[in-house]
């Protein structure tokens, strides 16, 4: 049997508080704030998945449902796009956020990774640590040391004057994130972070690390000096997974830093739901327990533009773009039932705050919106890649072309009259992640990572030859290798290695951004559907700009922007998520709204998309033929 802590108060009792502190109690197993016995009950939020005019109202509503401190992960790779080059503005301004947190008199815990997890794009670290091809992520490995210490030595300054001690709200600050499931196991890259953390945030912060509750991944994953807790969900036995912690830590207090309250979907498999009842109700065991709690997630948001990252197991599975998670608040903001469940529970343990809950943000259906089709992608290369092509014997990966995200043309010519027809083949695992093959512009079909690696083609010596690949976001967790992007091998006609390709790093994002295409001229390109193409269209809204969650009837994958924003991925064919979150604020009143949409594979005959105000998550999962409705 564990201790139990001391009752937690908010106010001291004696007449001198001491200076601010943030410590643990061994004697108490509990946390001590200025002194006093204290347990945190938190929630996740992501805010790189939250658009920023939605930070306060997603804040307030956590702050609403009793919580006292919120858990944030800080993403690298959103922060450092090119090595020394950083991005701290707008939507990536981490310091307002925590303003906005401060502000609403909720508590932070961070977690600056370097790694994260999080089903976000390579797990938070940068795409660019992959220009050196044999780096060892997560390790002792001097290249990835120097890009981590460069990256910690811009943050953690931001950071120190905002710790508890220094009269911030940051109570803790995790290191590294479950490292313990990392195969590497590498102690002196934990030491190393620990080393880097004390140096840049000094002494008296709280340092901690997080791993599943089991042995094997509490040894790889703690270090001495860094204080043990676990993650669990509702289907966990509360006793045996703190047990897990407490042969690591005998004393302190205990922690589930991860306990969650969805689950994450993968394309192509059934939308995650967890029960609320079950979710309270284990909620309630571990705060009887006096445990501290951080719920993962308590808002979850959305993969805009190529944020989501990817799990391995067996194959690759790339995450949606929705990250609702079956949250307490929707991926749009609003609470769910299960949010009213956990802060009756919560409010069992410490007192609400004063006040009713900010209602659900309003919805609107917009309704339907034609579309034409702009142009073929071929037929526009020339805006997106101005630079032109590279050009290289074999296929170059995205890393070595230096590109992140997104898509890439690799151009080849058929070497020979191919009048019978022959197999245009890949490598087993080498299209990263999807390619779109066309012949003399004609779309043949797609080659996919873990799927189909063949197609039949015939055509004459000299015809163009085209494969789109698309990167659907590197892996966060579960594969012990670098994910790089691209064509990885060599596709061969009748086992012929083809040759001389043409690379075109596509610059789709900045086109759009400068107002393309909506400012061009359209192309007359073929009026065919099938392939990859833009299709642009227009609406007004009836004079607001509430959030719409937009389906694709008939469409079946590619990407979505509106007034430039990156919506993130579509993909209506595999599910289960069929509708996209349309935040209200990328929106304007008195203005055209301009869409545009890159559809790989197949357009509806009649293109248009629909305007709704619910989303739909769980789809049938079905293989549509292209161009159907
Ligand atoms: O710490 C991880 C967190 O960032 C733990 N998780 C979370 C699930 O959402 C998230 O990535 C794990 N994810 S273990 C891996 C799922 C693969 C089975």
């Amino acid at each position: 049997m564990w201790y139990l802590p001391r009752p937690f108060t908010e106010d001291r009792e004696d007449a001198s508080p001491p200076a601010r502190s943030f410590q643990l109690d061994y004697e108490e197993n509990c946390f001590l704030k200025d002194g006093v016995p204290f347990r945190y009950i938190s929630g996740s939020i992501h805010y790189a998945r939250v658009p920023r005019p939605a930070w306060r109202d997603r804040l307030l509503k956590m702050y609403m449902s009793g919580l006292s401190a919120v858990q944030v992960y800080i993403p690298w790779n959103y922060h450092e796009p090119l090595p020394g080059v950083y991005d701290f503005a707008e939507e990536r301004d981490v310091e307002a956020f925590l303003d906005l947190t401060a502000e609403l008199g909720l508590l932070v815990i961070l977690r600056p990774g370097p790694y994260i997890c999080a089903e976000w794009e390579m797990g938070g670290l940068p795409a660019w640590l992959l220009w050196k091809p044999d780096i060892i992520l997560r390790s002792s490995d001097p290249a990835y040391l120097a890009a981590v210490d460069s990256w910690l030595y811009v943050l953690l300054p931001k950071i120190k004057p905002r710790l508890y001690q220094h009269g911030g709200n940051i109570i803790s600050v995790q290191v590294e994130n479950e490292y313990g499931s990392y195969y590497a196991c590498d102690y002196g890259y934990l030491r190393h972070l620990l080393s880097s953390f004390r140096a840049l945030l000094g002494n008296e912060v709280l340092l901690f690390t997080t791993d599943a509750a089991r042995a094997e991944e509490l040894r790889c994953g703690t270090l001495q000096g860094l204080y043990a807790t676990v993650d669990f969900g509702p289907g966990f036995n509360v006793t045996e997974a703190f047990g897990a912690q407490r042969r690591v830590e005998p004393k302190g207090p205990l922690v589930n830093s991860e306990y969650y309250t969805g689950w994450l979907d993968y394309w192509g498999e059934v939308h995650a739901n967890t029960s609320s009842v079950q979710v309270a109700r284990g909620l309630e065991d571990m705060l009887q327990l006096g445990a501290s709690v951080n719920m993962y997630m308590f808002h979850g948001g959305t993969n805009f533009a190529y944020w989501s990252g990817a799990d391995f197991k067996d194959q690759y599975k790339p995450v949606t773009t929705s990250y609702d998670y079956d949250a307490p608040l929707s991926e749009a903001g609003d609470p769910t039932e299960k949010l009213f469940a956990i802060r009756t529970v919560i409010s069992k343990f410490q007192p609400l705050p004063v006040g009713p809950m900010p209602p659900a943000t309003p919805k609107y259906a917009y309704g339907r919106v034609a579309l034409q089709k702009y142009a073929n992608l071929l037929d526009v290369l020339g805006v997106l890649c101005p630079s032109g092509p590279i050009w290289s014997k074999f296929p170059l990966t995205f890393e070595a072309i230096k590109q992140a995200h997104g898509f890439v043309l690799y151009r080849t010519q058929l070497p020979w009259d191919v009048l019978d027809p022959a197999t245009l083949r890949s490598p087993p695992h080498s299209v990263c992640d999807r390619g779109y093959v066309m012949l003399q512009q004609e779309y043949q079909g797609t080659l996919e990572r873990d799927g189909q690696t063949t197609l039949r083609v015939t055509g004459r010596a000299g015809d163009t030859l085209d494969v789109l690949l698309e990167n659907m976001g590197r892996i966060s967790f579960g594969a012990n290798s670098s994910d790089f992007k691209g064509l990885l091998g060599n596709l061969s006609l009748d086992s012929s290695p083809l040759s001389n390709w043409l690379i075109y790093p596509l610059a789709i994002d900045t086109a759009i951004k400068q107002g393309w295409p909506h400012s061009a001229q359209p192309k007359s390109s073929s009026r065919s559907t099938v392939g990859p193409a833009f299709y642009t269209g227009t609406f007004k809204t009836p004079g607001i700009t509430w959030d719409t969650f937009v389906k694709f009837p008939g469409w079946i994958k590619g990407q979505l922007w509106i007034n430039g924003f990156n919506l993130g991925r579509y993909w209506p064919s595999r599910g289960p998520q069929q509708t996209l979150f349309v935040p209200g604020s990328v929106l304007c009143v008195d203005c055209p709204n301009n869409i545009t949409v890159l559809e790989l594979e197949g357009a509806p005959h009649t293109p248009s998309l629909l305007f709704l105000e619910q989303p739909l998550f769980n789809g049938t999962l079905s293989h549509t033929t292209v161009g159907t409705e």
